[in-house]
């Protein structure tokens, strides 16, 4: 009965306001001052959220010009909130739902250790009484930028009949609808623990290292939610602006820049070919390359590492090991992440620590580099299987609440690739929401190509 009271009553209220807007109009007053009333609805992105999380109670914000609260509310069972009055003017709406790490693990059979945050915001929200009323927010872990990683062919192909792992690449694209530059752009691979270990400290629920516990870690921070640690790190060259990225299009990070398809010669003298072009891919129009030989101070550099005068090489500013070029783990063992350096000052300054032993051991070599999430730009989770998470994850839901891998698993000639979710103008737009294991779908390596 109290329903269809309050029905009546907001119908009667309606029919007041449209007679008032009317009786308005006739008398020609200015109705663009008059107070709006909108509606703002939230969504999960992502199916795997959509299904399982509540739309009913989460926080909706609106702000002012000046950064000021005019209005906060609770969405309702249908995901809705009712702002009403607000004088014509740009705002910002912003939505936030908090799940504590028991919350988040229980609906979504997850290992979080933390609380995992979903927010949204969009800006410069234009209110009057002639533009829009309804407005829809999308709900995501973790930030989204307009440079994301778009494909990583970490698997390579056949060791005989193919490029075993010369012929791997990453992909960086521009999710925008803004050019954006690659220049300095970090790219680095996140470390995690394989395999359980009594030798190491593990968090409980992900099971991956316990990063607070390494040796000489600052005890004031949040080790492991608010850092990951990096062992290869490299970096595309430029100063500013002199590599942009058009809308929808993307540069790729070649290990070696030749056309694998086709014989070449190694530095050695030596001719490099394979016996099934088909099963590798022409890297000779990469727009970067990874030429470690410059880097090699100890040992003897790889034949296969050719430097292509043509293509711009990347700045290696760490090494996994005495890697002698950028090899990425073929079965899925490490995870891949975007960066940029505001705020972290000179990389020779950056910290690094060793794995958590169990036995305090001082380790000072400073193997892992500790890189803020704050920084992440994007990350792709990997995993030897599509099916199940084999190895702790690395990243969390922060960043990626899922992860990706490669049809046929090593030296498969497979990649993992985002879908496209849309196109707009012509220009695709790849699926990000933080979830690889939602936006990532596996291809036959194809620089440049696209999933669908
Ligand atoms: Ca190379
Ligand atoms: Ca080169």
């Amino acid at each position: 009965m109290t329903t269809i009271n309050m029905r009546t009553t907001r119908l009667g209220t309606l029919m007041i306001t449209l007679l008032m807007a009317f009786v308005s109009c006739k008398k020609d007053e200015a109705p663009q001052n008059a107070p709006v009333d909108v509606e703002v609805s939230v969504s999960f992105a992502g199916d795997a959220y959509a299904e399982n999380l509540d739309v009913e109670g989460i926080t909706v914000n609106v702000y002012n010009a000046s950064g000021k609260v005019v209005f906060q509310g609770m969405t309702d069972v249908a995901g809705k909130v009712r702002v009403q009055q607000l004088s014509p003017a740009t705002y910002t709406l912003q939505a936030t739902k908090v799940y504590t790490a028991a919350e988040f693990n229980g609906i979504m059979g997850k290992t979080e250790e933390t609380d995992v945050t979903f927010t949204t915001e969009q800006k410069t929200v234009e209110i009057n009484i002639a533009g829009e009323k309804a407005f829809h927010l999308e709900l995501m872990t973790g930030a989204t930028s307009a440079l994301i990683i778009k494909q990583i062919y970490y698997t390579g192909s056949d060791a005989r009949q193919g490029a075993s792992f010369r012929d791997q690449f990453i992909e960086i694209y521009n999710n925008s609808d803004q050019v954006a530059y690659a220049d300095g752009l970090y790219i680095a691979e996140a470390y995690g623990t394989n395999n359980a270990n009594a030798q190491y400290a593990f968090q409980p629920n992900s099971g991956q290292y316990d990063w607070s516990k390494s040796y000489g870690m600052p005890s004031g921070i949040n080790a492991n939610a608010d850092y990951v640690y990096a062992r290869t790190i490299i970096q595309l060259p430029g100063s500013g602006e002199e590599y942009p990225i058009q809308p929808g299009e993307s540069v790729v990070m070649a290990s070696t820049a030749v056309n694998h398809q086709s014989p070449y010669t190694g530095t050695d003298g030596v001719t490099i070919s394979v016996q099934d072009p088909s099963l590798t891919v022409d890297l000779s129009k990469a727009d970067f390359e990874a030429y470690y030989a410059p880097y090699i101070d100890r040992g003897r550099p790889l034949a296969s590492d050719v430097d292509n005068p043509t293509v711009p090489n990347v700045i290696v500013h760490r090494r996994s090991g005495n890697a002698t070029d950028l090899i990425m783990d073929q079965t899925g063992r490490i995870s891949w992440l975007i960066f940029h350096g505001e705020g972290m000052g000179a990389v020779s300054s950056w910290k690094g620590y060793d794995v958590p032993y169990t036995d305090g051991r001082e380790r000072t070599d400073g193997t892992y580099i500790q890189i803020p999430v704050a920084n992440i730009m994007d990350a792709v989770e990997l995993q030897s299987s599509s099916t199940s998470t084999v190895y702790p994850k690395r990243f969390t839901a922060q960043q990626d609440a899922g992860w990706t891998a490669a049809e046929g698993g090593a030296r498969s000639s497979y990649a993992v690739i985002r879908k496209t979710k849309e196109v707009v103008n012509g220009r695709r737009v790849l699926a990000d929401t933080n979830n690889s294991t939602e936006d990532f779908v596996s291809i036959k390596a194809n620089p440049k190509g696209f999933a669908d």
